[in-house]
């Protein structure tokens, strides 16, 4: 398990690589790239002190390998779950096993079975190949709920996934008719 400090530095660096980067007056390029050497270097003025040897170490230890270096380790960047609008990541279109799944809230399912599943303040709806990564996702919320989602289906009508390099499933608004509740 990461060290509490890591923890702390992993929200932190979710909130600036994927929703806000200018609350440290940091520019993502348009792949969502910051350079790491600005990064430290903004961080630490604006409050969150942080060294290479931590970033690299929040970096390898993270439970879900949330962010990546670029392959020179001069840039660095998460892997999925932008709010930001600017960024693409620029993930190769990939065909998705049949079934995928969704955690969300009890709270939210009379909602998603009116509207399906949309991606919110996020770029994209996330999708997991299992189970027990679902229910984990969905307890962020309330009473985790698992919904089945028929991604081969709805591949063939068209619709386009992406893989992000941590593995999470990535796609467009779900339909109804692609979602089975429990
Ligand atoms: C729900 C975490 C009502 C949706 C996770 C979810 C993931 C609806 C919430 C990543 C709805 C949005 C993303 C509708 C969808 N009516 N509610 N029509 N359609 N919803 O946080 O999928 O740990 O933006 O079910 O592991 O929960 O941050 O999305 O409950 O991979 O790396 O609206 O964040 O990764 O919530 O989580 P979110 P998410 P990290």
């Amino acid at each position: 398990p990461a060290k509490p400090a890591h923890e702390r530095t992993s929200r932190f660096l979710s909130l600036i690589l994927r929703h806000s980067p200018d609350t440290i007056g940091l520019a993502l390029d348009r792949n969502g790239w910051a350079d790491v050497a600005e990064l430290l270097d903004k961080a630490t003025r604006h409050g969150t002190p942080l060294t290479l040897d931590t970033l690299r170490e929040v970096v390898a230890s993270n439970d879900k390998q949330r962010f990546a270096f670029s392959e020179d380790g001069t840039r660095i960047r998460a892997s999925q779950g932008h709010s930001l609008r600017s960024v693409d990541l620029e993930l190769a279109p990939a065909v998705p096993p049949a079934v995928l799944y969704h955690g969300t809230a009890s709270r939210f399912v009379a909602s998603i079975r009116q509207s399906g599943l949309r991606p919110g303040s996020r770029q994209h709806v996330h999708l997991s190949t299992d189970r027990e990564t679902a229910l984990r996702v969905g307890a962020r919320y309330g009473v985790p709920v698992v919904l089945e989602i028929r991604a081969g289906e709805l591949h063939a009508h068209g619709q386009v996934f992406h893989r992000s390099d941590n593995g999470v499933w990535l796609t467009g608004a779900v339909p109804v008719r692609f979602i089975g509740f429990e």
